[in-house]
């Protein structure tokens, strides 16, 4: 039987085996191996889908190459690096990775939270430095338990963090577009309202055009010198230049951050603040939940070629 041919615009290394799944199963075209990418493009005339990650995502220029195109398949919930709007007016359908990954992104979010207020990373150093040893102090931490938590973004991942973090007796307000009728969480009248009643701001929301720099001074400002920012939704959502100055006055408290603006490079003077916790994007990073991120970026791909309907397009 002949092999479906896919474009693949970028490898899914976070997923072992992914690839060489890939390429056992279907005529891959490695588009991020190609030398020449015109010619690769040329190749791919007739190729219906093509499979991308939300590091690698996908242009409009790319997407008009193939005129056969009529899927892309990411790996990955958010596809912010995924021209969606020419995908859309191309008619042609877009799959994401949804839920598969909400409890492993809400666990680290919580960790990253209870890292920053109670200096886990910074304690790890302090005694790997012998700084212990010769006596000397860490810094005292701040509560969890009980404070305010502010979520931007009550989607599927904060709905989860929300449900985790009242296990750890959290209030919990958040800020989204639309008010939520299946919650008793309080929606905050603004981002700034929200903050102010912040002791901890967690950013979930979707990344892209709509929420770039939604998280800018003023935000920061008003969750203020106490105030700790967690961020595991993208990286532009956060101005990350007023952060990195508010964190270094001491006017915002403390920041977790797994996403950075433009990644994999982190600005030199964010990892000179102590205080600050740093992890480069791993928030759907274990075993099993990027084993099920493949597993559905699979099924999608397999119902297309199968003729039948996509599991999650999400246009
Ligand atoms: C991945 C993510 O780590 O699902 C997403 O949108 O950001 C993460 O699960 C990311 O896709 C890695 O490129």
């Amino acid at each position: 039987m002949t092999k479906s041919r896919i474009l693949q615009i970028g490898p899914l290394g976070g997923t072992p085996g992914a690839d060489a799944h890939l390429t056992q199963n279907y005529d891959i075209l490695a588009y991020w191996q190609a030398e020449d990418k015109a010619a690769i493009l040329a190749d791919a005339k007739d190729v219906e889908m093509i499979v991308t990650s939300a590091g690698a995502g996908c242009t409009a220029a790319i997407m008009r190459a193939l005129p056969n195109l009529k899927v892309i398949c990411n790996w990955g919930v958010g596809y912010d690096s995924i021209d969606i709007d020419a995908a859309t007016a191309l008619n042609v359908k877009v799959t994401n990775t949804p839920d598969v990954l909400n409890d492993c992104v809400a666990d680290e979010a919580m960790g990253l939270m209870i890292a920053a207020a109670r200096r886990i990373a910074q304690g790890d150093q302090f005694v790997r430095a012998n700084e212990w040893e010769n006596k000397k102090d860490l810094p005292l931490g701040t509560r969890v338990s009980g404070k305010n938590l502010g979520i931007v973004g009550l989607g599927r991942i904060g709905m989860v963090i929300a449900k985790r973090a009242s296990g750890f007796d959290m209030n919990i307000q958040y800020f989204n577009r639309n008010k939520r009728d299946d919650v008793t969480f309080e929606k905050a009248d603004s981002l700034v309202d929200l903050a102010k009643w912040s002791d901890f701001l967690m950013v979930a929301t979707v990344g892209g055009s709509q929420t770039k720099a939604l998280i800018n001074a003023e935000v920061m400002r008003a969750l203020g010198p106490k105030g700790i920012l967690i961020n595991i939704a993208r990286g532009p959502v956060v101005d990350e230049t007023a952060m990195t100055q508010l964190l270094a006055s001491g006017e915002l408290g403390g920041a977790a951050l797994d996403v950075f603006e433009h990644e994999p490079t982190v600005p030199d003077a964010l990892k000179l603040i102590p205080h600050v916790v740093l992890m480069p994007h791993q928030a759907s990073a274990t075993h099993e939940t990027r084993q099920a991120m493949f597993g559905l970026v699979l099924e999608n791909i397999q119902a297309y070629f199968a003729g039948k309907p996509l599991l999650t397009a999400v246009n």
